[in-house]
């Protein structure tokens, strides 16, 4: 539980804490209207459908939804920037996009109420994670194409909070301006929420100086160790906050106070979770690949949207209040895994192992290469400050334990590299901590 649940609140218990029942008649309603929407006004997903002789009147009742075709990332690429606009061009009011760096962007068109929509999902998340209009936000989140930096502020507003909206980057910066204008909330990814307070405490500054009571953070993977240790450095409560462009951007799911998964706003969107190899549907409590259908965009309508993360969803009631599916913390990206020697291994496990271990901080790069047909795969780790004037032994000691720890969680035998302190890279954004120097 967070230190600090006081203000913690479900903005609207009228959708989120809704019996299932109501909930699934809701979203059925939903889902054949949005169906009828792509069908008449998208020619991809009409031809799609009527390749697998699916019409909009055979969705009768919510498992109708796997009768439905996949949408991946290439059918945007593909129809990039509107072919997929469900509206006409003067409906859509904003376009968003992915932080992707190679290649066509990934865009979103919205209509008003897109907007609107996702403005309450992320206020939703800002609700539960204590947010008042008495508070303080600081958003550290990119501005732009990026839906971060916009998505935050735009639900931050809808509470009433004063927005500070800094945008990344420039830390010297940002935490003058949390010191000066005395921001109660900052909301950032978690790898610079993590550097941000690393530099605080090395400027001296006690976090009680601070006024931050609390903070969403999200669009990368994160574990609970790192959690833990974002939470010492600035002795603050953090909340995991989910999304991606294609679906809405942050907020269609986030955690709660009761930290056991990221509450999914179903009352927008339908999750699945699907085998990703198969495509086949999966029951609840199994690992795979999650899926959404938005239920309530008109602007650029997603239908079973494959996002290549991975993780688990829950139904069961939580005790918050909330009756809305749970995901469990993304383990990974499909696209992210890492094949080495055969054995499937995830950025998330090893942030396991290291993050919160003694002597070592919070930082790492995973270098994958194949040298004589073999894969190799290479674990850099930054020494703590304060071990730096340690015995060549027991830094020997240090790195020998975390390549056996490495060796039990992992499988793989990993070369472990302790490198000096602030010499591995630093993140103001998404981090980005494989280097796979086998596809060159
Ligand atoms: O990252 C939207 C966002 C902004 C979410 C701010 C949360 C906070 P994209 O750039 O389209 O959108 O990237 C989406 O980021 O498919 C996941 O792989 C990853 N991701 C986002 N949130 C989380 C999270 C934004 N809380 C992709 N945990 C998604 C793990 C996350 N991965």
């Amino acid at each position: 539980m967070p230190k600090d649940t006081k203000n913690c609140r479900i903005l609207e218990p009228e959708y989120e804490s809704m019996s299932r029942e109501k909930l699934e008649a809701l979203q059925l309603e939903r889902l054949q209207e949005t169906v009828k929407h792509v069908y008449e006004n998208v020619p991809m997903y009409k031809e799609r459908m009527d390749a697998l002789g699916v019409k909009p009147e055979d969705i009768k009742s919510l498992s109708d939804i796997t009768k439905l075709p996949y949408t991946d990332k290439p059918d945007l690429r593909d129809h990039f920037p509107d072919g997929l606009f469900a509206v006409p061009r003067k409906e859509i009011v904003r376009i968003q996009g992915s932080s992707g760096t190679t290649g066509k962007p990934i865009v979103s068109g919205y209509t008003q109420n897109d907007i609107d929509v996702w403005t309450n999902m992320v206020a939703r998340a800002l609700a539960e994670a204590g947010c008042t209009d008495e508070d303080t936000i600081q958003v550290t989140y990119g501005y732009g194409l990026f839906t971060g930096g916009l998505g935050v502020h735009q639900g931050a507003s809808k509470l009433g909070a004063t927005v500070i909206p800094m945008s990344s980057g420039n830390t010297q910066r940002q935490i003058m301006m949390l010191k000066e204008l005395g921001a109660t909330m900052v909301c950032c990814t978690p790898s610079y929420a993590t550097l941000l307070g690393e530099t605080i405490r090395e400027m001296g500054i006690d976090p009680s100086e601070l006024k931050l009571k609390s903070g969403c953070f999200g669009a990368e993977p994160w574990t609970s160790e790192m959690r833990d240790n974002l939470e010492s450095l600035l002795d603050f409560n953090a909340f995991d906050i989910y999304g991606l462009t294609e679906i809405g951007g942050p907020g269609v799911a986030f955690e709660c106070r009761e930290r056991c998964g990221l509450h999914v706003n179903e009352d927008h969107v339908i999750a699945e979770i699907i085998n990703p190899e198969t495509g086949e549907h999966m029951p609840d409590g199994e690992t795979g690949e999650l899926v959404f259908t938005t239920i309530t965009k008109t602007g650029q309508p997603m239908i079973r949207y494959r996002t290549h993360d991975l993780c688990t969803l829950t139904r069961e009631k939580c005790a918050c209040g909330r009756t809305t599916a749970r995901m469990g913390r993304i383990t990974g990206r499909s696209d992210d895994m890492i094949i080495v020697r055969g054995v499937n291994v995830f950025p998330s496990q090893i942030e396991s192992v290291i993050v919160g271990m003694e002597g070592v901080a919070p930082h790492y790069m995973l270098i994958v290469d194949r040298k004589n047909s073999s894969d190799t795969l290479e674990v850099q780790i930054e020494l703590k400050e304060e071990l730096v004037s340690d015995t060549v032994s027991h830094v020997e000691e240090l790195r020998n334990k975390i390549t056996e720890q490495i060796k039990s969680v992992v499988g793989v035998m990993a070369k472990v590299t302790i490198v000096p302190p602030k010499t591995l890279p630093r993140f103001e954004g998404k981090a980005r901590r494989v280097i796979d120097n086998r596809k060159l």
